[in-house]
């Protein structure tokens, strides 16, 4: 009994240890701050503002992505951006769907949107007007 509680205890201590462990804080490829503003954009991020026009004058919640999402859904993000703006990638795809699918719109690097509701997008590859507003939910980014 007490052997095995032993060799559970170094098993638990063993997977505690292991580098797959590294998917720290650091590493997630979105975090939230709260702020206002194209400068409150960190470079190289595409950042995602709750509000239209950068969160206007007052502080809201920002999302800074730096890769790929499939689902922005685990970071409270989905559904939710009312204005973006990509700082420093290549190109960014922002979709109404997980997984890159559904109507989107493509951001080339600078680009920014003080709003969603008209876009100039894409609707099963078709270029159109779409409306992503509180809508998208996954990312595509491209590095330079
Ligand atoms: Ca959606």
């Amino acid at each position: 009994m007490i052997k095995k509680l032993a060799l559970a205890l170094g098993l638990a201590l063993t997977a505690a240890l292991a580098p797959a462990a590294a998917s720290s804080a650091a590493d997630s490829p979105v975090r939230e701050i709260r702020g206002h503003g194209l400068e409150a954009c960190p470079d190289r991020s595409l950042c995602l503002y709750q509000d239209s026009d950068y969160n206007g004058g007052h502080d809201a919640r920002i999302w800074i992505v730096t890769d790929s999402v499939d689902r922005l859904s685990p970071f409270d993000a989905n559904d939710r951006a009312s204005s973006v703006y990509n700082h420093g990638f290549l190109k960014a795809e922002l979709c109404a769907d997980a997984e890159g699918m559904g109507d989107y719109v493509r951001l080339r690097n600078g680009k920014k949107l003080p709003g969603l509701k008209h876009v100039s997008g894409y609707s099963d590859h078709q270029s159109t007007y779409v409306n992503l507003n509180d809508a998208i939910s996954s990312v595509r980014l491209w590095l330079g």
